[in-house]
């Protein structure tokens, strides 16, 4: 008997640039190396992409710190978090940038089709908005008094004393963790993604399995993530809140000036951004890996604290 020959995709999850490389990023991204050098040992395509996670709130107001603008901030970084894997022989056939054109176009091509499809729609939400930095606040960037035990200078999400959950506007005395101003409630649109709408098409895939090219049947997802995806699927699924107000720094969205994608909308199409910059380096194709009736298989490393978005 010869062994199918398999097309295989492999992705480790993607630093975010606004720190260093540490073990955890380490371990993960090794466990992927073995994985991928035994894949290709075995004569399987096997192609392992990984990228920098570059946009949002953080980088933004770090690089407003160090006094550079946020594409020298994540250049350097990049610069940095490759010399540190590169240094553990970690083998990317590609480590790439979701601040690319490539993410930009994947990012934007699957944003109109989702629109196209009825499944965004757009919402006024209240916010906390900084007056003095004219911005608005992530909940990391409120802090103030847990409004269950009291304790100072908590988080707007939780309570790292407590363990309580909340939201940053339940907070007493409330200030912004930028300019240490008092936060005010301000309305803005946002627009969403109609999740709660795709709770039947998630259970039923995430429950399934494809099958390979060599006719052996794979599990979508590991027995230990199907169970905690079910959870939150029985819980109820929230529609998801994918757009955030200028100053931000990302993707502007289509049609909407000053409106810009939340960077978890993006982050997770760089894996195809990363593969697709590959492809035009080395003549592989695309569409052999994502159109519709792909035999191509793909993975995601992670870890367990990021399993929603991916999901
Ligand atoms: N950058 C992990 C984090 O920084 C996040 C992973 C993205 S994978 C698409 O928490
Ligand atoms: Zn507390």
């Amino acid at each position: 008997m010869t062994a199918q020959k398999r097309q295989i995709l492999v992705t480790s999850a993607l630093p975010y640039a606004n720190g260093a490389i540490h073990l955890g990023h380490m371990v993960e991204h090794i466990q992927t190396d073995i994985w991928v050098r035994f894949q290709k040992m075995r004569g399987h395509d096997c192609h392992y992409v990984c990228a920098d996670d570059t946009h949002g709130t953080p980088i933004m107001l770090k690089a407003e710190k160090d006094g550079v603008t946020p594409e020298a901030l994540i250049e350097r970084v990049h610069a940095e978090h490759l010399r540190d894997f590169t240094g553990f022989h970690i083998g990317y056939d590609n480590y790439y940038s979701t601040n690319s054109e490539e993410n930009r176009h994947y990012a934007y091509d699957i944003y109109r089709k989702l629109k196209a499809n009825g499944k965004i729609v757009s919402r006024t939400i209240e916010q906390l908005f900084d007056p003095e930095k004219q911005m608005f606040l992530p909940d990391r960037f409120v802090k103030g008094e847990c409004p269950k035990c009291g304790a100072k200078d908590q988080y707007g999400d939780s309570c790292e004393v407590c363990g309580a959950t909340y939201s940053p506007t339940e907070l007493k005395n409330p200030y912004s963790a930028v300019s240490g101003a008092t936060p005010v409630l301000r309305e803005s649109e946002h627009f969403f993604f109609r999740l709660g709408e795709c709770a039947d098409f998630l259970r039923e895939w995430t429950a399934g399995a494809s099958t390979l090219a060599d006719g052996r049947s794979q599990a979508h997802l590991q027995t230990e993530s199907l169970n905690k995806m079910n959870e939150w699927i029985d819980g109820g699924l929230q529609d998801w809140d994918i757009s955030r107000d200028a100053p931000y720094f990302g993707f502007e969205i289509p049609d909407a000036p000053g409106k810009y994608f939340y960077v978890w909308l993006d982050a997770p199409i760089g894996y195809m951004a990363s593969f697709k910059n590959l492809c035009e380096r080395s003549g592989l194709n695309f569409d052999d890996y994502f159109k519709a009736d792909s035999t191509a298989e793909l993975y995601h490393f992670i870890g367990k604290d990021i399993l929603y978005f991916h999901a």
